[in-house]
């Protein structure tokens, strides 16, 4: 070992560590030169006590000094390579702060939706309770119970989707809901299934299981096989409304369906009632609102007539009271089935019913 050598080494790591290109390469450098085990200065000075005294203690102090100096190399070199590559990757993961945001795409409710908790509401504020039935019901419930006898062209009223008995799905849907319907349905009542054309069944369940007096409501999907046109769907949704006292009379009808009106279209609107028929009501009677779509002028919803037929309703006949185990000269009340589609459409002013089921984003952002 003699100075000759401590030079050598002194010139390849200036050479090497200034050339090197990354932090990994000036790693590897500073093992080679300074590393524990088999760095170059390192070796040199533990090979010092094989020297002559005179000898060690020149190229002692030489090498120690070297060894501060490649020390230093190393700590500047590598500051130069932290400060190229924390360039290089703020020009490669550069971000434009100003730029605007992905945009979030926020869903709404349905105008039916937002409807009918609006009809809750009004419906809550004047006592009535909420209450559900189901949507697959027995043709007991849906007709026998409400008076419309097997063979009366009453039912032709409602073009029915009838579910086939072969109809089991592979999850077990049909023994789900027979099961749930035989639970109130008697062996003797009929129980072939179908889609509930109105939510009058749901009346039916609720006497059965309380005694009045009564005061609900049952907002539901009902499902009809019949031709579509702008006011006509073959699904939509109704209200069922029941009111049963010792004294209720069309009176307190007219009043609290007003009084829905008002509520909901924020102004008194005209209605105009006709005698109509449903076997489950005496005398029965439905209701028109003067249409809102086209201020009475005439469009397709009213079908240019200037009112909409909104709901069906009457007082209750006693052959229902009898179905449900009331005794008929002791109750009175009304029922009444609105069509919510319709009263959405005079809210909104929707020119047609297929709308709603359009799926169309254009016209559900709207709401
Ligand atoms: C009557 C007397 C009661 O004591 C209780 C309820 C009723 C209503 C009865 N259950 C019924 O279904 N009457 S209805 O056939 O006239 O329908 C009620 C309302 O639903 C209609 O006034 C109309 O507003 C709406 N409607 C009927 N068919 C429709 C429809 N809405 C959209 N599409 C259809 N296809």
């Amino acid at each position: 070992m003699d100075s000759n050598e401590l030079q050598k080494i002194e010139k390849t790591a200036k050479n090497e560590v200034s050339g090197a290109k990354n932090l990994d390469e000036l790693n590897d450098l500073r093992i080679k030169f300074l590393g524990r085990e088999r760095g170059a200065l390192t070796l040199v000075l533990r090979n010092l006590k094989n020297l002559p005294q005179e000898e060690r203690k020149i190229i002692g102090k030489n090498a120690n000094h070297l060894k501060i100096l490649t020390e230093e190399l190393f700590e500047k070199r590598g500051e130069e390579l932290k400060k190229t590559e924390f360039d290089s990757i703020l020009k490669k993961e550069w971000l434009d702060v100003t730029r605007p945001g992905a945009k979030i795409e926020r869903g709404s409710l349905h105008p039916i939706t937002l409807v009918r908790c609006e009809v809750e509401k009004i419906f809550s504020s004047m006592g009535f309770g909420v209450v559900e039935g189901p949507e697959v019901e027995t043709e007991w419930y849906n007709f026998d119970a409400l008076n419309i006898p097997k063979d009366h062209p009453a039912r032709d009223l409602w073009d029915t989707f009838w579910l086939k008995p072969a109809q089991t799905g592979a999850d077990g849907t049909r023994k789900v809901a027979e099961n749930f319907l035989r639970n109130s349905a008697s062996s003797l009542r009929s129980s072939a299934l179908l889609l509930r054309t109105h939510t009058s069944p749901v009346q039916i369940r609720y006497m059965q299981s309380h005694n009045p007096p009564i005061r609900i409501i049952a907002p539901g999907r009902v499902y009809r096989y019949e031709a579509t046109d702008a006011g006509h769907d073959i699904q939509f949704h109704h209200v069922e409304g029941l009111m049963i006292d010792k004294h209720i009379s069309i009176a307190n009808f007219k009043a609290v369906i007003l009084e829905l009106f008002k509520k909901l279209f924020g102004k008194e609107v005209k209605i105009r009632l006709r005698p109509s028929y449903f076997p489950f009501v005496e005398p029965g009677f439905e209701v028109d609102l003067s249409c809102i779509v086209c201020n009475a002028k005439g469009c397709p919803v009213c079908k240019k007539t200037g009112w909409s037929e909104i709901m069906g309703a009457g007082m209750v006949h006693p052959k229902v009271f009898e179905a449900v185990g009331y005794i008929p000269r002791n109750q009175q009340g009304f029922a009444f089935g609105i069509g919510l589609d319709r009263i959405t459409m005079m809210k909104y002013k929707i020119p047609d019913i297929r709308l709603f089921h359009s799926g169309d984003l254009r016209f559900l952002k709207q709401f």
